[in-house]
């Protein structure tokens, strides 16, 4: 390859690995990228789980074309463009009722930082102030700035950062359970009662000190961790009872994951908060978004005298105008070609396809919801993360894009797959494990 590697530091990879033999992905269109050796490679993880109404799409091309001929930089600070308020009216109609207020950011870290910010500032202007502490889940990802590594829960991301994390977090325990879950298909029976540890941390904490409860509805990053039937219902109770507030990171969740706009309105619990980006704009340009409830904005814009900034936050490119037009677009798209209702429709074919492969002795669990899955494999010895690895390879050279993190496959296509494009991936997941050793 005669592109020089040297230079890029690239981020969540091993960087020596990689170099070694890099793969290069050159061009995509729809459920497929074109590799630099010229091979077509079916997308099984959208990307990274971004692209959900497929590749490079038309509608979504012209609408930033024309964005880029018309205006290309206009502030959002004291200023505005159109385009950026049509986004956030779009946005507004999809969310659960009640939550109609969009603040843009740039990407999922910075939603979720932003949503931290947002809930400290309305509870000071309700004169809550003492409401300072957060809970977070293990084996949350909620993105990689100190906020979200703070109430994040995977070790490794913060394992070099330990000594500056956020001060006043607590952990609730995760609900990935082998025993009594293993291999469910869709939602565990088992396990609703964990959200009850919610009570214990209020008791240590002191209920009046906390000031919100952030978790991913179905933890996508740390392998697929479908929630429990009943869980997220208790935990909202619980924020309920004690004055908490709720935020949902649906990053990953979000536009039409699983089946329906948001995970929100899958579980039937809405949250006071959502986290969002990656589908908000199919990917194209980097854009991500918090959604607060009407309350929260009204509460914080309330409390400010006349002529005073009410939230002392926000980004250069929040809302940038070729962010936006991507985001009206896809956000037309979704609604046109009713890709938030197919996961619905694709769900039990992807269930049968991705639980046959339980016959494999290798692998350990399966686990699946909507459009997502996951299916982890026993650890080699000494080697945890090598399995999947060589599976994650030998997909790649038959053609099929998965992801994987530790010895966990994940899936999630884009939302225009076809059944037999699912039937395509696992095929070749089936090779690949059949490969191992
Ligand atoms: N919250 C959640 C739930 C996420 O999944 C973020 C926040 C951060 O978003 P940004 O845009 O800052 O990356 C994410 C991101 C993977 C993978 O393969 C997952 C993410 C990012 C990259 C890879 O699991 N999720």
């Amino acid at each position: 390859m005669s592109i020089h590697l040297d230079n890029l530091w690239m981020p969540f990879t091993a960087n020596k690995q990689f170099k070694a033999a890099p793969r290069l992905l050159v061009s995509a269109k729809d459920m497929h990228y074109t590799s630099h050796d010229g091979r077509q490679i079916l997308d099984g993880t959208a990307g990274l789980w971004c692209v959900n109404a497929g590749h490079r799409r038309e509608p979504i091309a012209q609408a930033m074309k024309d964005m880029i001929d018309t205006l290309d930089f206009a502030p959002t600070f004291q200023m505005g463009h159109p385009k950026v308020f049509e986004a956030a009216t779009k946005l507004a109609q999809m969310t659960p009722e009640g939550m109609d207020k969009v603040f843009f950011t740039n990407s999922g870290s910075e939603a979720v930082d932003s949503a931290l910010k947002m809930v400290l500032t309305y509870h000071r202007a309700r004169g809550e102030a003492q409401r300072t502490k957060f809970i977070g889940r293990e084996r949350g990802y909620h993105g990689v700035g100190f906020g979200g590594i703070s109430v994040g829960g995977i070790g490794g991301n913060r394992k070099h950062f330990s000594a500056n994390l956020m001060p006043g977090v607590d952990h609730l325990p995760h609900t990935l359970n082998y025993e009594h879950a293993a291999f469910s298909r869709g939602e565990p029976e088992w396990g609703a009662h964990l959200a009850d540890n919610l009570e214990n941390l209020l008791a240590l904490h002191d209920a009046s000190t906390i000031a919100a409860v952030i978790v991913e509805p179905l933890a996508g990053s740390t392998g697929v961790i479908v929630p429990p039937r009943g869980y997220l219902k208790r935990l909202r109770e619980i924020c309920d009872q004690h004055g908490l507030l709720l935020i949902f990171d649906e990053v990953i969740t979000g536009f039409g994951r699983l089946g329906t706009p948001f995970a929100a309105q899958y579980f039937n619990v809405t949250p006071d908060i959502m986290t969002l980006a990656k589908g908000l704009n199919n990917a194209a340009v980097p854009m991500g978004a918090v959604v607060a409830r009407n309350e929260i904005y009204d509460a914080v814009v309330n409390a400010a005298p006349e002529q005073a900034i009410e939230f002392f936050h926000g980004y250069t490119y929040s809302g940038h105008p070729l962010a936006a037009a991507a985001a009206c677009a896809t956000l037309d798209l979704y609604q046109s070609e009713g890709l938030f209702t197919r996961a619905a429709d694709l769900s039990a074919h992807f269930e049968n396809e991705i639980h046959a492969l339980r016959a494999n002795p290798l692998v350990k669990d399966i686990r699946n919801l909507g459009l997502v899955g996951g299916v982890e494999l026993h650890s080699r010895s000494g080697a945890v993360g090598a399995r999947a690895y060589e599976a994650f390879l030998h997909c790649y050279q038959n053609g099929v894009l998965v992801r994987y993190t530790g010895d966990i496959l994940a899936f999630s296509p884009p939302l225009i797959v076809s059944e037999a494009q699912i039937t395509e991936i696992f095929a070749a997941v089936k090779q690949a494990l059949d490969s191992l050793t």
